[in-house]
């Protein structure tokens, strides 16, 4: 449903902008951030901050605050990246918040977050200023993500594969993938609520590639944990956009 939703959405952008127009506009030309490399530094936090107005299993989380307040906030607290949906159906995120998430943080990498699954998306990705972009196993053939990640790659931005279990793992991993990230929510169960996946494929990730745990990290303890499992990147949004102070939220859960 998500992905049929995604064609119509890609095919209506492709229509009102070539990928030739793409590659001349915005920040196609930029040199991208490093998400393996931001969050490999000793010093690094590992969170990956992330702009989420509401979600399919919350509904809204926070639709007061603004996204330039909120991923200042997130940088200055100590964000190794930022993660900023432009899914608008299911996530009420918008391409104008990816700007303005670029615009104010020239110095941080940021993950477009949204459902990919054609090469035109990975282009406007580029010339949105995006360092990172997702790959969803649950979502795509092996080709395809193969496809996507070497498009993705040969414009220097890096890919974050996100998977469930292990079955998603094996088919999807390649020399086109930059992170591997362990969504703890499972697509088809929206009521989970715990890092069980990322404990249960910790030892199943080949050790080349940089660990993210994702979703539902609820508390620093958790992190902690995670960490003794070998994870190095932490994607957390709810946690902190349930808050007044998404910057503040992030800065207790690290001190
Ligand atoms: C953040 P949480 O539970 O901290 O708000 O989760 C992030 O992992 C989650 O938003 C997410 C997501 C996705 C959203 C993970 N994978 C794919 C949209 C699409």
């Amino acid at each position: 449903q998500i992905i049929a939703t995604k064609r119509q959405e890609v095919a209506a952008c492709k229509a009102r902008t070539t990928t030739a127009q793409l590659e001349k506009q915005g920040f196609f030309a930029r040199a991208c951030h490093s998400l393996s490399m931001s969050l490999v530094q000793p010093a690094s936090t590992g969170v990956i901050a992330e702009f989420k107005r509401k979600s399919p299993s919350k509904g809204i989380i926070n639709d007061r605050l603004g996204v330039d307040v909120v991923t200042k906030g997130y940088v200055e607290a100590g964000a190794a990246c930022l993660s900023v949906l432009t899914d608008e159906p299911y996530f009420g995120g918008t391409y104008a918040d990816f700007d303005l998430a670029r615009r104010t943080n020239p110095n941080t990498p940021i993950l477009r977050k949204d459902f990919m699954i054609d090469e035109y998306q990975i282009i406007e990705a580029k010339s949105m200023g995006a360092d990172v972009v997702l790959l969803i196993a649950a979502a795509l053939s092996p080709a395809e993500i193969k496809t996507l990640g070497t498009l993705a790659r040969s414009l220097s931005m890096e890919t974050l594969l996100e998977v469930h279990d292990q079955e998603e793992l094996d088919r999807s991993l390649g020399d086109y993938i930059s992170v591997v990230g362990v969504n703890n929510r499972n697509l088809k169960n929206f009521s989970e609520q715990n890092v069980e996946a990322s404990k249960v494929l910790a030892s199943k990730i080949p050790s080349q590639f940089v660990k993210v745990s994702e979703s539902c990290i609820s508390g620093p303890e958790i992190i902690t944990e995670l960490k003794t499992y070998g994870y190095r990147g932490f994607l957390i949004g709810e946690s902190f956009m349930k808050t007044e102070n998404p910057g503040k939220a992030l800065s207790d859960f690290i001190n």
